[in-house]
């Protein structure tokens, strides 16, 4: 991370990197991508609060479907600037594939990511790893520079959005991005997208990221493979014991 970027993050919460994946790879990754979501049929990750007639595929975990990911987890261009961010270690939360189809692909609709896996000490940051530009009429990520610094916000309804009132999609910070981009942010960050009305599909990796030394509030949003370090080393000091036996060690 440079000094600028650095200075970014913290004053915004959040950080563009442009081509951390040569156009080659994003095209191979998101080829990958793709072939998962045919593979295992219609899903739909909209969510409740979104109206209108509008789809996204997903699914969670995704290194446990093409190795290619189990390899991306721990690229060093990835996790060189999430220990930038978040400290000497890094430890796996969970991680989601999204590809907003064409013309409908769903919104997310504004929120922090923090009342889905609250933390003590707010580590937590999100890596979108974009395998496709993704310019505004794809439906690209938006944001509110700075409200990381607010701390956690009241949040509505089953998904957790924050208020349309005060955070409208449109007085957003959309943050286009080329195939190859990631793009860092903190998980008090409030963003949100819009719908893809394009004629191409929209693809990312979202990847959620930790130290290891921050404590859950709840044990909740478990996933396959998550604490898995990715970068450092775990320092806590826990005894040895088999998955079977404790699910925790
Ligand atoms: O991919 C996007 O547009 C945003 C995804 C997101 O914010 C989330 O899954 O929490």
């Amino acid at each position: 991370m440079t000094p600028e970027q650095r200075e970014f993050y913290d004053e915004n919460g959040y950080v563009l990197v442009p081509g951390m994946f040569s156009p080659e790879e994003a095209a191979d990754y998101r080829a990958r991508i793709h072939a998962i979501a045919d593979k295992q049929g219609e899903t739909d990750a909209t969510w409740a609060s979104v109206s209108g007639d509008t789809k996204i595929q997903h699914s969670h975990d995704i290194q446990f479907k093409d190795a290619a990911f189990t390899r991306l987890l721990t690229d060093q261009r990835l996790t060189d600037m999430a220990q930038d961010i978040i400290g000497p270690n890094v430890q796996l939360h969970h991680n989601k594939m999204f590809i907003k189809p064409p013309e409908k692909g769903s919104p997310f609709p504004m929120h922090q990511d923090f009342p889905y896996f609250p933390h003590r000490d707010h580590s937590m940051i999100a890596a979108i790893l974009h395998f496709d530009d993704a310019p505004v009429e794809k439906g690209c990520v938006c944001v509110y520079p700075g409200t990381h610094k607010l701390g956690p916000l009241p949040a509505e309804g089953s998904d957790h959005h924050v208020s349309t009132e005060l955070y409208p999609i449109e007085r957003a910070t959309p943050i286009p991005a080329k195939a190859g981009d990631a793009l860092f942010f903190h998980y008090l960050l409030v963003h949100g997208s819009g719908v893809n009305v394009s004629d191409e599909a929209r693809t990312t990796l979202l990847i959620q990221l930790r130290d290891p030394a921050d404590q859950p509030l709840e044990e909740r949003h478990s996933s396959r493979g998550q604490g898995m370090i990715l970068a450092g080393v775990d320092p806590g000091r826990k005894a040895f014991n088999f998955a079977w036996q404790d699910k925790a060690a």
